[in-house]
């Protein structure tokens, strides 16, 4: 028996852990993490073991490219070959074209993280759209647009091991990313402080020397007063701060709006523990900060980001040892989102102006934002309205749009009112439902890349044949590209690629390191310095950090951080809970695995996490599922009562994404029992990101009659019986 140990990365989620893969004759045995992998030092999650294997052959995978027969929702596909699809696809994009203009077709992918990122944006940008769609509006992307604005593009990255005190606000590591988790404990083990800054107990916050719990949404309240303490009681790096820093007086001015007793009163923190963390935070160094997806997609989430940023600066807590580090990169490697920027990649600038969402909001869509992608909302209404302009097509492409954007019933209608919709994927998801044609997708053991992971270029190998006729994203984007080019419907060559390893070439040949060099250990450790502020500055126009952010003010936004009221909080008759939603655990992601029976055997149904107390006063008891409404959401959604003392009586918990693959209504289930069906996307958005605030959102609840519950029966066997392999 022929067994290898091959080196690979994990990709089935952003964080990218190093890992070994077992196979023996082409039959993938086991995947396990990399000892040796300096980013992820051996750390491995459940999902990562588990998912990869299990979609590979699994039955429901779709394996060639399909065609929909009768209407679209019914169900019914038949087989086609990749000429027939492509051909096909070409020409009714063509018609599309002919009436409405390539801004007429858009594309949706989850992240920038990925290159299926880069194959959605080149191939639109090919066809003179500037419409690309990113999930980062409901992710990072608050966070990322403060990086950008400040200047401070922080991710602790391998330091946090090294940190004497870790702050946390708004993210669950021991849910949601294990490497991080990892070298908190160990920084922990070692002796350092930990503050956590969280409405929930979660597992790190029983394990802080701090447990801030906030009104949800008013971090950037607790985040100024910190600053204000550390001016007052002249705690901040005065070195780094005068050298380094712009706005400083400006900050320390709206700072002083939120004396610790004003934020206490805002965010019910007492107001002893805000000097205490501030204190903490300040005296213990080096220290870092791990920013979550609990301040993103909040009324005011790139403020919040901004104000948590400014602790780091004001405390010298910047590209230090076991502080956050700017991102390292290697010299000469082009990464995903470089692409996306890189003027050889891009359309004139009349093109790219035509964007979806960049008048309303420059600093998501503009020239000058982080990722230069469409606001998701307002793509979804130009579908519907014809409003600023008629979107007829659109290719989807790793992202169930139908199970991870809210306002699901308005998703639905989208997808319904269009000329044409592809989707490609590895499995036949609500959103591929409705689609006219399903193009199938490798999963990770099929395909290979290379990214950098902290301080390493990581790669992914190919270790299994391919199943049936899959192909990746950016061979997918090739095949396209080529029918576009037959039909002379290619406004601009920018995807100068004709397969998938032309791609990754294309990526390190100006590093001097090939492929090969990567794979032979899975990943290649590069040197780099700390201070890289030192020659150059940082990324603002001042080359400062700039507290005051001189691109906001030119923009005409105010140009401080700023708390901003969460809209749960303007008065709501009736709804007198808050709903926090997208809630991390370990056996799930997003709308993933949910006919994966490794996941089913740990988590099969939706649930609300709530406090026993508050179960009691709606008269819900330990079994009873719940109903859940918003005042803006469209319908109600069912959901499985947990009780957990880990929230506060005011506020019930969801995780997010859920369907069931065995429910044969076309939404499997989707509009039952996933949140998204239960909030609206928008009108209430960060004013600077677009992000819609979803993270929190008032509600009410109730005991629900299961005799009311749709598609009960249905998954009746699959909440005991696990679906598949
Ligand atoms: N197992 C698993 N891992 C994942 C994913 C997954 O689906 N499953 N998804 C991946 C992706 S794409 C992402 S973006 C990350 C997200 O993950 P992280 O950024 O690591 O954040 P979460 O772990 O989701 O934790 C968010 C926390 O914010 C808290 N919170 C909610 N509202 C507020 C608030 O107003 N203020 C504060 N301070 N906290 C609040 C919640 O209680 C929750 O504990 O996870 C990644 N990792
Ligand atoms: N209410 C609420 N909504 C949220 C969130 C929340 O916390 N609350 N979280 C948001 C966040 S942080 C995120 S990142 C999004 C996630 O939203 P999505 O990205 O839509 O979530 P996934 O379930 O990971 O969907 C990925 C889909 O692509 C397929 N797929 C997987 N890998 C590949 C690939 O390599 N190529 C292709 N073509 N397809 C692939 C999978 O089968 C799956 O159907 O959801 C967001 N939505
Ligand atoms: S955290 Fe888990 S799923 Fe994500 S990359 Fe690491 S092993 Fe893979
Ligand atoms: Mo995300």
């Amino acid at each position: 028996m022929d067994t290898r140990l091959v080196p690979s990365t994990c990709k089935e989620c952003y964080v990218g852990c190093g890992s070994i893969i077992q196979v023996q004759n082409d039959r993938v045995l086991r995947i396990g993490g990399n000892q040796g992998n300096p980013h992820s030092k051996g750390a491995f999650c459940i999902k990562g073991m588990n998912a990869p294997i299990a979609a590979l052959d699994h039955p429901d995978r779709i394996l060639y490219p399909l065609r929909r027969m009768g209407e679209r929702g019914e169900g019914r596909f038949e087989r086609v070959s990749w000429d027939e699809a492509t051909d096909a696809i070409a020409r009714r994009i063509g018609e599309v074209v002919e009436k409405h203009g390539g801004r007429s077709i858009a594309g949706a992918v989850s992240n920038q993280f990925y290159d299926r990122g880069v194959a959605m944006a080149l191939l639109l940008r090919c066809l003179g759209s500037p419409n690309y769609m990113i999930n980062q509006d409901l992710c990072q992307g608050c966070r990322s647009t403060a990086a950008l604005l400040s200047g401070i593009t922080a991710h602790a990255g391998n330091e946090l091991g090294k940190a004497r005190c870790i702050l946390v606000v708004g993210k669950s590591p021991s849910d949601s990313n294990i490497i991080e988790w990892m070298n908190t404990k160990s920084a922990k083990t070692a002796g350092a402080k930990l503050i956590v800054v969280d409405p929930r107990r979660t597992t790190i916050a029983q394990s802080a020397d701090l447990w801030l719990a906030p009104r949800p949404g008013t971090d950037a309240a607790l985040a100024l007063s910190m600053v204000h303490v550390i001016f007052e009681e002249q705690l901040t790096d005065v070195e780094f701060v005068s050298k380094w820093c712009t706005g400083t007086d400006e900050l320390r001015s709206r700072a002083a709006m939120y004396p610790p007793a004003v934020a206490a009163e805002i965010t019910g923190i007492p107001q002893h523990d805000i000097e205490s963390a501030a204190r903490m935070f300040a005296l213990t160094k080096p220290g870092c900060s791990l920013l979550g997806h609990g301040i993103d997609a909040q009324a005011n989430g790139v403020q919040t980001a901004m104000a948590f940023n400014a602790l780091l600066a004001l405390t010298g807590n910047i590209d230090r040892p076991g502080t956050n580090r700017l991102p390292k990169q290697f010299r000469g490697f082009r990464e995903y989102n470089s692409f996306i920027h890189d003027p050889a990649f891009g359309m004139p600038a009349d093109k790219e102006r035509e964007i979806i969402g960049g008048d309303e909001f420059p600093f998501w869509s503009g020239p000058h934002s982080w990722g230069k992608a469409c606001h998701n909302p307002s793509v979804i209404s130009a579908i519907l309205t014809n409003k600023p302009y008629p979107v007829k097509a659109l290719y989807a492409s790793g992202v169930n749009i139908v199970c991870t954007y809210p306002g699901m019933q308005n998703t639905i209608a989208a997808l319904h009112a269009l000329d044409l919709f592809i989707v490609a994927t590895d499995q036949m998801t609500p959103t591929a439902q409705l689609a006219d044609y399903v193009l199938p997708k490798t999963t990770q053991l099929e395909e290979e890349a290379v990214f950098i992971e902290d301080t390493c270029v990581c790669a992914m190998q190919r270790v299994t044949p391919r199943r049936g006729e899959v192909k990746s994203d950016i061979e997918i984007a090739i095949a396209l590209r080529d029918a576009l080019r037959r039909k002379g419907l290619l406004q601009f060559e920018l995807m100068p690629w004709d397969s998938h390893r032309e791609f990754i070439d294309f990526q390190l040949k100006d590093t001097g390191i090939s492929f090969e060099d990567v794979t032979a250990k899975g990943y290649y450790e590069f040197p780099f310095d700390y201070e890289a502020f030192k020659d150059g500055g940082f990324n603002t126009p001042s080359r400062k950090i700039e507290f005051l952010s001189s691109r906001l003010v030119d923009a005409g936004y105010d140009g401080l951080p700023d708390y901003r009221q969460p809209d749960y909080a303007t008065k709501k008759d009736g709804y007198g809970l808050i709903l926090v939603t997208g809630i991390r655990t370990m056996a799930l992601h997003h709308s993933r695995f949910r006919n994966h029976a490794w996941s089913r055997k740990i988590q099969n149904v939706p649930e609300l996490r709530l406090h026993p107390a508050t179960a009691e006063r709606h008269g819900i008891g330990a079994n009873d599922w719940i109903w859940v409404e918003t005042p803006r959401g469209a319908s109600r959604v069912y959901l499985k009562a947990k009780m957990t003392e880990e929230l506060p009586e005011n506020i019930v918990a969801t995780g997010m994404g859920w369907w069931f693959p065995e429910v044969t209504a076309p939404d499997r289930g989707a509009l039952t029992f996933n949140v998204e069906a239960a909030i609206p996307y928008g009108p209430h958005w960060d004013p600077i990101s677009g992000s819609s605030e979803s993270r929190n959102v008032a509600c009410r609840i109730g005991r629900a009659d299961p005799g009311d519950i749709p598609h009960l029966d249905e998954i009746a066997n699959a909440l005991t019986v696990a679906r598949s392999v």
